[in-house]
């Protein structure tokens, strides 16, 4: 791949968009290429948790690439748009935790694909914003519908039609971040979440990302319904089995033999 990195690790699997000389932003094969590795990092049993960060002190994601958006016409931007909601989709329904390491400008589409993450971690330089209105467009990679329902719909409608930056501080604030931590502990910081997820069974943790993400937009009785479904299909599990006996043992689980 020519824009992506993966290192995988003690069963974390770094993603790393790697174009920063154009602060890492998004053209179709940027898109294409993280598409694959997301597929790549779900299927591959030495990875526990997926963490998603850009190369540089810079950027995390500057978003979608301008210049290959100028001469777009309707049919190919509905194509483009398509292939990037389909990426934040990989991300979203990933049964392995994604975690965004925002290293830097998380700006439009970039934005968008941090909040397809399942949690986000800020270093201090980090700058989010959803400037598309000064382009003329709109967020095309979800940023309309996860930016109001994970922030609120005034918040959201904010950010999207004055467009402004906003810093790392302001993004916890208003909970866009779930931390804020120095660059230089960035890696750190994503390091020991992604160590303390798995020290926990891994069915049990997909199954509760999924519970979660289908049932948000469901009324409560549907999202029960998901939940009890979830929780009996864990009692068919070896993890289950594992992680039951090892508190009656008074041992750690070996979840990952
Ligand atoms: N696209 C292409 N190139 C970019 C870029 C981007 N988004 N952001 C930065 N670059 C390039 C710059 O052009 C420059 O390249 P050269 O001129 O050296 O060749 C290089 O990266 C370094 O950037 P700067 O020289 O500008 O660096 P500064 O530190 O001065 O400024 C900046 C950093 C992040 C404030 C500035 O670069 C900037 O404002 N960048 C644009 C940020 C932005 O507006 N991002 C949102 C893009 S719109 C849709 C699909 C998707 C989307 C919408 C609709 N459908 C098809 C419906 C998503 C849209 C977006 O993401």
């Amino acid at each position: 791949m020519k824009y992506i990195n993966i290192n995988i690790n003690n069963f974390i699997a770094t993603i790393r968009i790697n174009r920063p000389e154009a602060l890492n932003a998004m053209n179709k094969v940027v898109v294409a290429e993280l598409k694959g590795a997301i597929e790549e990092c779900v299927k591959n049993e030495k990875v526990g948790v997926i963490v998603l960060t850009g190369t540089g002190e810079k950027a995390f994601v500057a978003g979608a690439d301008i210049k290959s958006m100028q001469k777009m016409s309707g049919r190919e931007a509905l194509e483009f748009s398509r292939e990037g909601q389909e990426m934040t989709m990989m991300i979203e329904n990933s049964p392995k935790p994604v975690i965004a390491a925002i290293n830097g400008f998380a700006l439009g589409g970039g934005c968008e694909i941090a909040l397809a993450c399942d949690m986000r971690i800020a270093s201090e330089n980090a700058k989010f914003s959803q400037p598309e209105v000064a382009l003329g467009i709109i967020p095309g990679w979800g940023g309309t519908q996860r930016l109001p329902r994970l922030i609120g719909k005034g918040r959201a409608i904010e950010m999207i039609t004055a467009g402004e930056m906003i810093d790392a501080k302001e993004a916890y604030r208003i909970g866009l971040v779930n931390h804020v931590v120095p660059l230089s502990e960035l890696t750190e910081k994503v390091n020991s979440l992604a160590k303390a997820i798995m020290k926990n069974g891994p069915a049990a943790v997909g199954a509760a990302l999924k519970c979660i993400h289908k049932g948000f937009d469901e009324p409560l009785e549907n999202g029960l319904d998901i939940e009890l479904n979830a929780f009996a299909e864990l009692f068919e599990t070896d993890e289950q089995r594992e992680g039951t006996t090892a508190f009656v043992e008074k041992r750690k689980p070996n979840f990952r033999s």
